[in-house]
């Protein structure tokens, strides 16, 4: 006789071996140039930006300095597991899109592992700015959090099959988190990088990250997990771009200035020993 419980049990197998697997996933992103090439070049990218900071701080002795060195490289580091990630397929995944979206009823290819690794690279950026400002532990752990809770749920809009209108729900609670951390690096740490003697560097990367930051949920917005008007590859590529932006050029900056352990941004033997 077949019982509730064994139909659930079939029609959970079927489900599965309908399911493509890692290797196919795998597979499919090597024939797709466009999307192979935006993760690889990351991979790459995110590679030499480790050895230059590696060399680049070879001789830094000031504790602070060496933290935000350490924090900037760990940016990069998140970066190259997060790459690797999407290339073996193993962050990768073909949701099928509820009702109402351009691709109601389609599987479309959802690069997931982007939103997941997010939660932990934006925190190092987050506490690379704040120091850099000469903020306190309060401010920059309110954005730290805020970062997790705007990753967390942008992957929870990413994921979500049940409604159209719960992925947008989603995505109007990760921007709130969004926009505290916009104001944050806007109003205070402006303020506190003039007052620290930073503001030339800190100027700069305010622009880099506030414009960088919101290409991120405009192309959320217009790729595949929203209205769908660009394809998988081009979404992909400008994720990579803004990565680039946002990550490896900030990081750039940030390590020039700080190897040469100027006065604005040591803080002296003893620093974090208490
Ligand atoms: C999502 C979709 C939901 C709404 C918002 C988003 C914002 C994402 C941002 C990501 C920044 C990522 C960076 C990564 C570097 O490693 C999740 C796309 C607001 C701002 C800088």
């Amino acid at each position: 006789m077949v019982t509730t419980t064994s139909l659930a049990s079939i029609g959970t197998e079927f489900f599965l071996a309908a399911e493509m697997t890692q290797t196919e996933i795998f597979e499919y992103v090597f024939e797709d140039t466009l999307l192979a090439s935006s993760f690889v070049t990351n991979i790459a990218l995110a590679g030499l930006t480790i050895l230059f900071i590696v060399y680049m701080a070879r001789g830094m002795t000031d504790p602070r300095a060496k933290f935000i060195a350490i924090a900037t490289m760990l940016i990069s580091v998140v970066s190259i597991s997060s790459y690797s990630g999407l290339t073996s397929g193993l962050t990768l995944s073909f949701i099928e899109m509820p009702a109402g979206h351009m691709m109601e009823g389609e599987e479309v290819l959802t690069m997931w592992g982007r939103y997941l690794t997010w939660t932990f690279s934006t925190p190092f950026i987050l506490i690379v700015l704040g120091m850099i400002a000469k903020s306190n532990w309060t401010k920059i752990m309110t954005t730290v959090s805020m970062t997790i809770a705007m990753c967390v749920t942008g992957l929870a809009a990413a994921l979500t099959t049940s409604s159209l209108m719960m992925r947008w729900w989603w995505f109007a609670i990760s921007s709130i988190f969004f926009l505290v951390i916009v104001y944050v690096i806007l109003v205070d740490w402006a303020q506190e990088a003039q007052a620290a003697g930073t503001a030339d560097l800190f100027n700069t990367l305010k622009i880099l990250t506030v414009v960088g930051w919101f290409g991120y949920p405009i192309l959320w917005a217009l790729g595949v997990e929203g209205v769908a008007l660009l394809d998988v590859g081009i979404t992909s590529w400008g994720y990579s771009i803004l990565d680039i932006i946002t990550k490896y050029i900030v990081t750039v900056l940030i390590i020039m200035y700080v190897v040469k352990e100027p006065d604005t941004i040591t803080g002296g033997s003893d620093w974090g020993l208490s």
